[in-house]
């Protein structure tokens, strides 16, 4: 009997949970993006002031629930001599968001390097990647995915600017979702 309730509760309540690594360069808008997915998402988090967050050094965690699915986003720091202790976190991982700033023409080279590299990791074979070309309120704003796609394995990728919350969470032809299935 104890073992029927007990699965019965955890079939009701209990989430499968994910973890979503969130990666790129330093300043690309990682923390941004993770805080707007939290204040958007989560009913009760009040959300601290986007002027507040500053330089990661550690890591990040959040906690996001989407129906019965838990995602825990790790939002590692992003210097180049933190980018070694990305590939720490890929064996635990069921998915990466790779952040750029592409408003940031000059780090765009550096910034598909990181990548190249996450990317041919033999860990993260058949984990799914979307690629946020972010800060896309800034006119500026032009990195597509083709640029950092198609090379090495496929990434799916979408606009976002995390600043302003927008295309968080949307989904749709034009702003495909957070999460999306294998595609590598
Ligand atoms: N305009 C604009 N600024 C952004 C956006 N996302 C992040 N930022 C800014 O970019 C800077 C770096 O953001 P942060 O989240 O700390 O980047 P991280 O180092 O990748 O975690 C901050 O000044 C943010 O306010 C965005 O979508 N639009
Ligand atoms: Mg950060």
């Amino acid at each position: 009997m104890y073992t029927l309730l007990s699965g019965l509760y955890k079939y009701m309540f209990q989430k499968d949970e994910y973890c979503i690594l969130i990666l790129g360069l330093d300043n690309a808008g990682k923390t941004t993006f993770l805080e707007q997915s939290k204040t958007r998402f989560n009913k009760n988090y009040k959300g601290m002031s986007l002027s507040k967050i500053t330089t990661t050094v550690g890591l990040n965690i959040g906690t996001v629930d989407f129906g019965k699915a838990r995602l825990m986003f790790w939002d590692l720091g992003g210097q180049e001599e933190l980018q070694s202790l990305w590939d720490k976190y890929y064996a635990e991982c069921h998915g990466v968001i790779y952040v750029i700033d592409s408003t940031d023409e000059e780090r765009l080279s550096e910034s598909k390097r990181a990548f190249e590299k996450m990317v041919t990791s033999e860990a993260l074979d058949g984990v799914p990647i979307l690629v946020l070309a972010n800060k896309q309120d800034i006119e500026q704003g032009g990195a597509r995915g083709h640029r950092m796609d198609g090379e090495v394995r496929r990434a799916e990728c979408a606009p976002a600017a995390a600043a302003a919350g927008h295309h968080i969470g949307t989904a749709g032809p034009e702003h495909p979702p957070l999460v999306l299935k294998s595609s590598c």
